[in-house]
């Protein structure tokens, strides 16, 4: 009887929080609306904290509740926001805990508008959304700050799958396998192209997110829970 509570609890403890939008700062957030689209409930055109983002880059600081997930990065334009612009290949990331995207890049065309970055994940419960209120700006990429690092534990690889998302489909495609994939989502034919960062494929993601990602600094997990 104390054993089977002990287990219940974990489980719920494992529920609680999806994850979290460390940096830039997030337009909201809300443990039992975050799956609702774009923006986890809250106001996708909320201009309360904008975050410069420069063409050259910005680090993107999460911290994920589950065992696995895949993150996509996305933007749209402020006057726009049923329209959403991948800036990066999705990655998964295994292992729970803190998840650091060292450069993830501006959009060069969108230089000087005001737009919405938006962080969709895709996890065992289902899709998970945050915002953060952005303008892109002209520059080299902001260096990552110290909270910016990945938990000792977490793997994160590129993943092929492409988010075409809006209010009323959601849809992956590509390759790479998602055994979790759970709630809307179909898995669709693997696309006939490849994205320009994504050239690498199966064993070689994990090699090339090395580099990419830098050294895993040795930090402690969950600090932001
Ligand atoms: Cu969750």
């Amino acid at each position: 009887m104390q054993l089977r509570n002990v287990v219940l609890l974990s489980l719920l403890q494992l529920t609680k929080a999806h994850f979290l939008l460390n940096s830039p700062p997030t337009i909201g957030f809300s443990d039992d609306e975050e799956g609702d689209y774009p923006c986890g409930s809250f106001d996708a055109t909320d201009r309360k904290t904008v975050t410069d983002f420069p063409i050259g880059g910005i680090p993107i600081a999460l911290t994920s509740t589950h065992p696995e997930v895949t993150w996509f990065y996305r933007a749209a334009l402020l006057n726009d926001t049923n329209n959403w612009v991948d800036l990066y290949q999705s990655i998964t990331q295994v292992g729970q805990g803190n998840f650091c995207s060292q450069n993830v890049p501006g959009l060069a065309d969108w230089e000087g508008q005001d737009a919405v970055l938006q962080i969709a994940a895709s996890a065992p419960d289902g899709w998970l959304f945050q915002c953060s209120a952005i303008k892109f700006v002209s520059g080299a990429a902001t260096a990552p700050g110290g909270s910016c690092r990945n938990a000792t534990s977490v793997k994160a690889s590129f993943s092929n799958e492409k988010l075409i998302l809006n209010a009323q489909t959601t849809t992956i495609s590509g390759s790479s396998s998602k055994p979790t994939q759970t709630g809307t989502s179909n898995m669709a034919p693997p696309a006939s192209t490849t994205s320009a960062t994504g050239s690498n494929a199966g064993a070689s993601n994990r090699v090339e997110k090395l580099a990419i990602f830098g050294s895993i600094a040795g930090a402690i997990g969950l600090l932001f829970i």
